[in-house]
């Protein structure tokens, strides 16, 4: 493939060279380059090819390193990365020992902040800048923030306060009009009138070259404010917080976007750039299709075919048909995700019942105290939130969920390690940072009958606040055509019977300790295996029994080892004086990288391979 200046790109400094006309070349290269490369390892396409121009600009404009852009969600810097020194890496995007998807400080001193969850951007600038003030230099600190992003109550905050602190940052709301799914919210809403709005933004245009960038202009401004709102009722949101708003431009247009960030950076004070791009832009299969673009797995360049692996239903379609099967049958559920309808699958109920299924936009925090609400007045909220994402909204499950008693059904998709996307997203933490939570049912099925038996009984009159968390990926392939089964709340189930030892799992990892513990039999080493499904209220029968019967306890989970199912065993264990020596399997403590999860899981030891040594070691 032919890359005659994208070559020649090691560091931002080697793109400053360039002449205008070769810094367009350089863009329709390095988006070949994102094409090429993601066709044939997987990543997050669309948003990344959205933006090349503005990467460009911006390196191009702004002294990076030492000046700061924080990409927002940080799934959207391919060009980033590949313009600055990890071209020759980039075919290791994701992969084990590769390069991360996502921003990282470790791995670039580009990377000016760490990134994978949205909508943290604006603080993050914010707080660079006023380090700058109070240092006295004069670096810039740029926020890249997307439409989608830019619905997150982080993003508010932010520009509350770096509204009214006069700080000296640039926000670049990147608007592509979507986003992983269509874009929902009141400012959405803005951000369209004030694109559309073809008055508003001629007229804005003629008063930007007729008084040119003084203080005559900063003045006429204010006097103009009051125009626009008069005449063509376009209140501006960023205004309104105190920043100055220009806008909106052609993102993909590099000399424009070159000209208006020059003009911006001799500009003190906080500044917003709305820019105008298409996700997807430049391959067309992407550009038409931009959900299943956002992250498409494999693909034919030249065709735009997509490769999916065949396999069993995924965990989250169980959770889709489940759920809509439920709501027919029971006029009081309702389903909410914030800003994840096609990857959690409550796209399957918004088609069916848009009425009773709610998209929040980017809101995790609001999503929790929003299904609170319903739930009050009756409804019965089915919270979608991925386990990593669940982390934001913490304190409204304990303060407006569990601590009112309320019957919510919060399932947590993506729990335990996710793989490819990394350390942001593992859902490393859900089992630990809920047991402590009074009140709270946590269950974890080991398939995909468990999952959607338990989405059955969580709507049955009377039941508590319940989570239930499964992971990324396939079921085990079980016939899903049975009559729904009430489960008995903290009832574990025995698998396997065995003298040598107890092993305890939880969720669906529970399906590799049963590879093992066959494998183990067949050697002649009996181990007892208990599927504990719930973790609270954990069977305490049953740990009864296994600390009278065994001395030797294996606990298995894909969660984080500090605080989970092999905690509330060995304090349950040590509680009631059983002398029971517990070796826990799960992830240790330290954030794990990325790769695919069955190499992930190998490296935290607990594959089917890990658990079947740890036996053996335990049985020596
Ligand atoms: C807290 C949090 N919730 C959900 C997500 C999942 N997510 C990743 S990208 C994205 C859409 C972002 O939209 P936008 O900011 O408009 O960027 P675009 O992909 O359109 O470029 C979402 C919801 C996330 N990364 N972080």
């Amino acid at each position: 493939m032919a890359t005659s200046l994208l070559s020649t790109i090691n560091k931002s400094d080697d793109l400053r060279r360039l002449t205008q006309e070769q810094l367009r070349q350089l863009s329709d290269e390095v988006r070949e380059f994102i094409i090429y490369q993601c066709s044939l390892n997987p990543g997050h396409l669309g948003a990344s090819l959205g933006v090349v121009e503005l990467t460009v600009a911006l390196h191009y404009v702004f002294h990076t390193p030492a000046d700061k852009v924080i990409w927002d969600v940080g799934h959207q810097a391919y060009a980033h990365k590949i313009l600055t020194g990890r071209r020759e890496a980039f075919h290791t995007n994701r992969c084990y020992g590769g390069i991360s998807g996502f921003p990282k400080t470790s791995e670039s001193e580009y990377d000016a902040f760490g990134g994978g969850h949205s909508s943290v951007s604006v603080s993050a600038a914010l707080g660079m800048a006023t380090a700058a003030k109070l240092r006295g230099s004069d670096e810039q600190a740029i926020a890249v923030i997307g439409d989608g992003a830019l619905s997150g109550g982080l993003a508010f905050e932010g520009l509350n306060n770096a509204g009214a602190s006069k700080a000296n940052l640039l926000v670049i709301v990147n608007d592509n009009n979507i986003s992983i799914d269509k874009n929902v919210g009141a400012v959405h809403e803005f951000l369209m009138r004030i694109t559309t709005s073809a008055g508003y933004n001629r007229f804005k245009l003629n008063v930007w070259n007729f008084f040119g960038d003084n203080r005559f202009r900063r003045f006429m401004q204010k006097v103009i404010n009051r125009i626009k709102k008069g005449v063509f009722r376009v209140h501006n949101l960023f205004e309104i917080l105190g920043f100055r708003y220009f806008g909106p431009i052609d993102g993909h247009d590099i000399e424009q976007l070159i000209k208006k960030l020059q003009a911006l950076k001799k500009m003190e004070g906080p500044k917003v750039l709305h820019v105008i791009t298409k996700k997807g832009k430049g391959y067309k299969p992407a550009e038409d299709n931009q959900t299943e673009w956002h992250a498409p797995g494999i693909y034919d360049k030249e065709t735009g075919e997509r490769f999916s692996k065949e396999g069993p239903p995924r965990y989250q379609d169980v959770f889709g048909e489940t759920l809509v099967e439920l709501a027919e049958q029971n006029p009081k559920i309702v389903g909410i995700t914030p800003a994840m309808p096609t990857g959690c699958s409550l796209n399957l109920m918004m088609e069916k019942m848009p009425g009773r299924a709610f998209d929040v936009g980017i809101a995790e925090q609001h999503a929790v105290t929003f299904s609170a609400g319903l739930a009050t007045a009756g409804m019965i909220p089915y919270c979608n939130i991925y386990s990593s994402f669940m982390q934001r909204a913490y304190d409204q499950v304990i303060h407006d969920v569990a601590l009112q008693n309320l019957q919510v059904v919060f399932c947590l998709d993506r729990a335990g390690l996710v793989g490819e996307d990394g350390a942001t997203h593992h859902g490393a933490y859900d089992l630990a940072y809920f047991r402590c939570v009074p009140h709270l049912v946590i269950f974890a099925p080991m398939n995909e009958i468990e999952l959607r038996n338990m989405l059955y009984t969580a709507q049955l009159p009377g039941m508590p606040t319940i989570v239930i968390r499964y992971p990324r990926g396939c079921g085990v392939g079980l016939n899903r055509k049975q009559p729904f089964e009430q489960i008995e709340i903290g009832k574990a189930r025995l698998l396997n019977d065995g003298e040598l030892l107890a092993l305890l799992s939880i969720g669906d990892i529970g399906n590799k300790a049963a590879a093992a513990v066959a494998r183990l039999k067949e050697e002649g080493i009996p181990v007892a295996h208990y599927d504990m499904r719930f973790l609270k209220p954990i069977d305490t029968d049953v740990l009864h029994s296994v600390g009278q019967r065994f001395s030797k306890v294996i606990t298995v989970e894909n969660g984080c080892i500090k605080g989970g199912l092999g905690g509330e065993a060995a304090e349950f264990f040590t509680a009631n004086n059983y002398n029971v020596n517990v070796v826990r399997l799960g992830i240790p403590d330290r954030f794990v990288e990325h790769g695919t999860i069955a190499e992930l899981q190998a490296e935290c030891g607990f594959d089917e391979e890990g658990i079947y040594r740890t036996i053996k070691a335990a049985n020596l």
